[in-house]
């Protein structure tokens, strides 16, 4: 399909009359700035915890030792987006306004809550998907080429990977920074220009990625429509979409295309974040302490993301629920699928999609993926047996891990239920799961770098201790 030529987004500080998040943002530093540097002035030496012996070797667990500005991980009530539940932000957040019957929250909502701490008004999302939108434009060619020429058969997530550092030629902050142009107090602002520049590209970069590994040769399976949102746009591009915009690979009726796109919204609106310690942030946040460009950042993220413990948990769960599904003789079997899981744990085996290093009870980003089944349960999901072996397994899984006793947390992570839903719906491509997890994950890892620089945060630099140490605090030889 032809790539647009229309215009490109523009620097002013609003569209249509409305102030653009870069603006609020700009407004917000002073005092965001001033209260955290009091709190280290003031309070440099408060004690916050103590680290044991057991989170040095158990990766770092229960050790608070990082700042993250926009989301924290309650073991038992789950995500927290500025102080906000799923269940608040799938209340207050903007949602799309185009006459379809979206429920969920816009993406791009949740963007300025995360950048600002601040519930966005309706004009205020929409002109963030326009800007989005307008900036996707500028994706260099050099990029596109590039991921052009990689193996059909590479992983999606080395080709996500490949795409996103080859951007780092572009960008400002790296090119201002190393032509002198930037003191310290401006870091920021070309870091926020980078972020939203990778943010609006992604939906073209995964579209190309699916599009090289189905076989299409890298070409677009859809355009980018400027007037739709992100998620719009991410559908679009794969093919997904059941209007010109798309190639509608799947030919899924528009009802069925409409509860794909609500879907894309859903998914990408709650994987956001996930506070600062998991891999993925965590990676980005370490690696951009070096003062490396966003890109460079979140690619590191990126590849953090594609662990099996971590983001490529989306994929093993479909595999898993695939091959259960084509082993057992009945849905209906109850104890013969409690038995294969029993066998899986006796063979050393994890449960994909099971369990987590913080939360302590089921995630509530796997309920709301499961209220999507929920809702369609007896129409559009009916028929499909890997739905209802998720749905199966969410009850018997926690009983077999429990009756094991190895597990700290034995309910469903959100890995879970994501996958089987989009594969429903006809994304087949087990491996390329975790890049739609990549698109939405951007979002939190780059608001907290951009937040980084405003703060001026030091490169990270953990101290470690080597056996001898270790015997030394043990007090053994
Ligand atoms: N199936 C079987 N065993 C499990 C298990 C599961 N789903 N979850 C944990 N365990 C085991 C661990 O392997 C560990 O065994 P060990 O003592 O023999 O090494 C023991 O239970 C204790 O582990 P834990 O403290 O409860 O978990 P953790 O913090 O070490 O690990 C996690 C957390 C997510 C890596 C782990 O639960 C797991 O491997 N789950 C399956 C993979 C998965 O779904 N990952 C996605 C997580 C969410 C995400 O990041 N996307």
């Amino acid at each position: 399909m032809l790539r647009s030529t229309r215009r490109l987004y523009s620097h002013s500080s609003s569209y249509r009359g409305v102030k653009n998040l870069k603006t609020r943002l700009t407004e917000l530093i002073p005092e965001k700035k001033e209260e955290l540097l009091n709190i280290k002035s003031k309070f440099n030496n408060v004690k916050v915890g103590d680290i044991t012996i057991g989170s040095i070797i158990g990766g770092m667990r229960n050790n608070s030792s990082m700042f993250w500005q926009s989301t924290t991980l309650d073991p038992e009530t789950g995500i927290r987006f500025h102080g906000r539940t799923i269940e608040d932000c799938q209340k207050l957040l903007p949602k799309v306004k185009d006459g379809s019957k979206s429920n969920s929250f816009l993406p791009e909502s949740m963007l300025w809550l995360l950048m600002t701490s601040e519930i966005p008004t309706q004009d205020e999302a929409n002109s963030l998907s326009k800007e989005l939108a307008l900036r996707a434009k500028s994706l260099p060619q050099e990029t596109i080429k590039l991921l052009s020429d990689l193996p059909q058969d590479l992983h999606p997530m080395t080709q996500l990977v490949i795409g996103l550092a080859s951007l780092n030629k572009y960008s400002s902050f790296s090119n201002k920074y190393a032509s002198g142009q930037l003191g310290k107090e401006n870091y920021w602002d070309s870091t926020y220009e980078d972020a939203m520049n990778l943010i609006a590209y992604l939906p073209e970069i995964t579209g190309r990625i699916y599009s090289k590994i189905t076989g299409n040769g890298g070409e677009l399976l859809g355009v980018l429509n400027e007037d739709k949102d992100w998620s719009y746009n991410i559908c679009s591009m794969l093919g997904m979409v059941n209007s010109t915009d798309s190639s509608n690979r799947c030919n899924l009726t528009k009802s069925q295309s409409d509860d794909f796109i609500d879907l894309m919204r859903l998914y990408t609106g709650i994987h956001v974040d996930h506070e600062g310690g998991n891999v993925s942030a965590h990676a980005t946040h370490l690696v951009g302490s070096a003062l490396n460009d966003p890109f460079l950042s979140y690619s590191s993220g990126i590849l953090g993301l594609a662990g099996p413990l971590h983001g490529l948990a989306a994929q093993e769960v479909v595999r898993f629920l695939i091959q259960m599904n084509s082993e057992i003789t009945s849905i209906d079997d109850d104890q013969q699928i409690k038995d294969r899981l029993k066998n899986l744990l006796d063979s050393r085996k994890v449960i994909p999609g099971y369990g987590h290093a913080i939360l302590r009870k089921p995630d509530p980003r796997f309920n709301v993926m499961l209220d999507f089944v929920e809702k369609r349960k007896f129409t559009e999901f009916k028929d499909d047996d890997n739905i209802k072996l998720m749905q199966k397994l969410s009850t018997f899984a926690p009983q077999v891990l429990l009756e094991h006793g190895k597990t700290k947390n034995p309910y469903p992570n959100v890995d879970s239920a994501s996958g089987i839903i989009f594969y429903h719906y006809g994304l087949k491509e087990l491996l390329f799961f975790t890049v739609i997890f990549g698109c939405s994950r951007s979002m939190g890892p780059l608001t907290q770098l951009v937040w980084d620089r405003i703060y001026g945060l030091p490169i990270e630099r953990p101290k470690s201790v080597d056996i001898a140490q270790l015997k030394a605090l043990c007090k053994v030889n």
